[in-house]
């Protein structure tokens, strides 16, 4: 056991991912004393927690890795284009090793609240093993998806095999030899862990409610010589990330995908499938602005399927019908819909009959019972703003944050929250990074943070603060931009659709994360216009 930790220090940074990690680094290079705080036992984030078969990233390796240091860059061998958990999280080791970030964290240690004193303007940050802090500032570097949704479905505690959410792996895996295996849900989580469940499984049932677009990764091996083109790549590919919609390092086709030829479009369409992955969303860039474009996308994939899953009848059931093409992340797969080629897998389409109860035995639907040993969640995240809302942060004259929040989240910049003075949430609601490249958007984040800190301590304040007419025309500007997309028309995480009771706002900015990068590097270039600075009462009765 360990002592608690009382004391005071310029920054707490809640959160060991990437954009904690970085924001320790960040801040102690700027001369700040800072306090790191982290739930699990190392550092990691998503990848840390996210350890089920079959887990990877849908953002290249090369891509979504740390900017901030070209050694860094240069030392590290990624193995293939899409780098699978264990890699991901070999690399985050390193990091916290190589820049000796490790032991400035608690681990194993979970912030329970954050309260405000109005008149010092420090933060008093608790956790849940007794720890008292003061702070300055306070960085939520909590992660957009990283509080589990375990559904509530009846009996599901009665249940006598194994449970397991893919968002809480074991450490030491799970053997599914021999067994009959349940998953439900068929998000990015349950699209990339079905193909190798069901390579072990006696069988596999699959549990949809919802059928999701998915796009072969196309993953390659990488060979010494394609690191080396890597390596030498690396400032351009940056460059062109940093402009781009996505934070990586590709554009849309420059036209309408309803102005080129049908060969033409086709030709585009196939291109970005070789490509891989998540990208096919933006072959064009009407592709989620209107439903005729979509639609294109949409027959060019429901081919697709069809010509990879042997049943029609089970094709039928794959093909999405409930929302536009790109409107939920689309999945990044490997052997996914072939799966369905197998013996030993059977699709389950709660549409056509929904799931009553879990029962000790197995799952009963409307119009079957299914025995089963093992039953795999794959049911995603309270998204975006899940973290934040379980924990008590308490700002100015009492107000809770969830409370600030119980209509959806608002920010200003997705960095900022009026009466929340010097608190900062990185990649949070109204910044573009869940549809971006998180690691490129932790680090601009963490960077700008700097910047306001460092401009707050010229200008001799202690405090920075988001204003009430900023934050609202920014929620407003990030409600008109998804309305003039297909987005809002979708039940996706990134509305608030998947947890139910969860007010219905598209939560994230959508004009892009070169867009975005510009507005932030105004703004401060505006000496951080929109935002107020003070002094604290204690300093001013001196
Ligand atoms: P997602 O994408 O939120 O997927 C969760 C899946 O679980 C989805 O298919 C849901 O169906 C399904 N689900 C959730 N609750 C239920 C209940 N009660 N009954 C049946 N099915 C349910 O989470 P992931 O973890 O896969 O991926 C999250 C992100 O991580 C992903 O977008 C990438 O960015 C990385 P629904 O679609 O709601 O009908």
């Amino acid at each position: 056991a360990r002592a608690n930790r009382i004391g005071d220090v310029d920054a707490v940074v809640v959160g060991a991912g990437f954009a904690g990690l970085y924001a320790v680094h960040k801040l102690r290079s700027l001369g700040l004393t800072v306090q790191g705080v982290e739930a699990a036992d190392g550092v990691g984030g998503t990848w840390f927690w996210n350890r089920y078969p079959g887990a990877r990233c849908d953002v290249e390796s090369v891509d979504y890795s740390y900017s901030f240091s070209r050694e860094l860059e240069q030392e590290w061998d990624w193995s293939e284009k899409y780098a699978t958990q264990p890699e991901i999280l070999a690399y985050i080791d390193h990091v916290a090793d190589r820049f000796d970030l490790r032991d400035r964290f608690l681990f194993g240690t979970r912030v329970t609240s954050a309260e405000l004193d109005e008149d010092t303007l420090r933060w008093e940050v608790r956790t849940d093993r007794g720890d008292v802090l003061s702070a300055r500032y306070c960085i939520f570097a909590t992660g957009a998806l990283s509080t589990a949704n375990m559904p509530n479905i009846p009996g599901r505690e009665s249940f006598t095999g194994d449970t397991h959410h893919t968002g809480h792996w074991p450490h030491e895996g799970v053997d599914f030899t021999g067994r009959r295996v349940g998953i439900i849900g068929t998000g990015s989580s349950g699209i990339q862990s079905i193909p190798v469940i069901a390579e072990q499984a006696d069988h596999l049932y699959v549990f949809q409610r919802s059928a999701n677009y998915s796009v072969p990764a196309g993953n390659e091996m990488w060979d010494d010589e394609m690191r080396r083109a890597i390596k030498a790549g690396y400032d351009e590919r940056r460059r062109l990330s940093r402009e781009s919609g996505g934070g990586s390092p590709y554009n849309a086709h420059p036209k309408s995908a309803l102005e080129v030829s049908e060969e033409e479009r086709r030709d585009a369409y196939e291109t970005r499938w070789k490509l891989g992955g998540v990208l096919f969303a933006k072959t064009f860039p009407d592709q989620t602005k209107t439903e005729a474009a979509n639609a294109t996308a949409r027959e060019f994939a429901e081919n697709k399927i069809r010509r990879l899953v042997d049943d029609p009848a089970v094709a039928d059931k794959l093909i999405p019908n409930d929302h536009p093409i790109g409107t939920k992340r689309i999945v990044t797969d490997t052997h996914y819909f072939e799966t369905y080629n197998r013996p030993n897998v059977t699709l389950v389409d709660l549409k056509a009959a929904p799931i009553e109860s879990i029962t000790p035995s197995g799952i009963t639907t409307a119009d079957a019972d299914y025995g089963l040993d093992t039953l795999v969640f794959a049911t995603g995240f309270d998204a975006m703003t899940g973290a934040l809302d379980r924990m008590r942060i308490v700002g100015r004259d009492g107000v809770s944050l969830a409370e600030y929040w119980s209509e959806g989240p608002k920010t200003y910049l997705g960095v900022g929250v009026p009466g929340f003075p010097n608190l900062f949430v990185v990649t949070g609601p109204g910044s573009p990074s869940v549809l971006a490249n998180m690691v490129l958007g932790a680090e601009q984040h963490v960077d700008w943070i700097a910047d306001c800190i460092e401009h707050l301590w010229e200008k001799d304040y202690d405090a920075v603060e988001a204003s009430v007419p900023a934050t609202e025309q920014w929620v407003e500007h990030c409600r008109e931009l998804a309305a003039q997309t297909l987005f809002p028309l979708a039940n996706s995480w990134y509305m608030g659709a998947n947890i139910p009771g969860k007010p219905r706002v598209f939560m994230p900015y959508i004009g892009g994360f070169g867009a975005y990068g510009r507005i932030c590097a105004d703004v401060a270039e505006e000496g951080f216009r929109g935002f107020e600075f003070s002094r604290s009462r204690t300093r001013l009765a001196d």
